[in-house]
């Protein structure tokens, strides 16, 4: 999968991406980050990319011409259905589980991360095939979003985890939270490991794993039990989590 960002700060790039599961990916070639400088595509010599807001108001705000010269540039003769513009934005879609597998989906991304008071409005509606928020709160720009949702994305693509690891068994693809783990020893500073862990049974501890995870997706977030199963997942495949480097 190749994912190219469009913004203002190019060095920030890959940043984070270059290290652990997403950094192994990069280096193999199985996911191609490219980060590219907006003011490179600005028309005048003074690489100008921001302006006024029309009407007034404080701030400065992202120019169309730029933002459309370079995501065309980059796109080529992709057509936008291969080629997705996804606009990093607060009042964009709130990135999920679901939302990172859609995205995954695509050969290519072309990311636009803004800055400032915001975009011009026509790269929303003339430009842009998505709008992306990665929560409620907001960054100075959306760089940051735009790690999150490559980190998010690269997890679905073929090759970027383990063969232990797919991205189909972690927690948010069963739909619950994940279960606890532990490791040895056998019992810290008085905190025992539960007993079942220690039994060797494959299926209660499968059991009780499934058990633990519907019940702290109970009392923790549940929202999410709304169109859950009530079934443990397939034999041997807890959800998981990757390995680090
Ligand atoms: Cl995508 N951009 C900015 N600037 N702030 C955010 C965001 C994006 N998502 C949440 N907050």
């Amino acid at each position: 999968m190749r994912i190219d960002i469009v913004t203002l700060f190019p060095d920030m790039f890959p940043g984070p991406l270059g290290s652990g599961v997403v950094g192994r990916a990069l280096e193999r070639g199985t996911v191609e980050v490219t980060a590219h400088n907006l003011r490179d595509y600005a028309g005048d010599r003074h690489r100008q990319v921001d302006d006024i807001p029309y009407g007034g108001g404080p701030g400065m705000v992202l120019k169309p011409e730029p933002v459309f010269k370079a995501v065309r540039v980059l796109r080529g003769d992709d057509p936008p259905a291969a080629a997705p513009c996804g606009q990093l934005t607060p009042q964009g879609r709130r990135l999920d589980h679901a939302l990172s597998v859609e995205l995954a989906a695509h050969p290519r991304l072309i990311l636009v991360a803004g800055r400032y008071e915001g975009f011009d409005e026509r790269i929303r509606t003339g430009l842009a095939d998505r709008e992306v928020s990665i929560g409620d709160y907001i960054l100075s720009g959306g760089e940051l979003a735009a790690m999150v949702l490559v980190e998010v994305v690269a997890r679905h693509v073929p090759g970027v985890l383990g063969d232990e690891d797919s991205a189909s068994d972690d927690s948010f693809s069963s739909g619950l939270l994940e279960h606890p783990q532990y490791t040895r020893p056998p019992e810290f500073e008085g905190a025992t490991v539960p007993e079942v862990l220690l039994s060797g049974n494959h299926e209660l501890i499968r059991k009780w794993r499934h058990e633990m995870a519907l019940e702290r997706t109970r009392t923790r977030r549940p929202e999410l039990l709304d169109g859950v199963g009530s079934q443990p997942g397939p034999a041997g495949k807890p959800a998981s989590k990757e390995k680090s480097r």
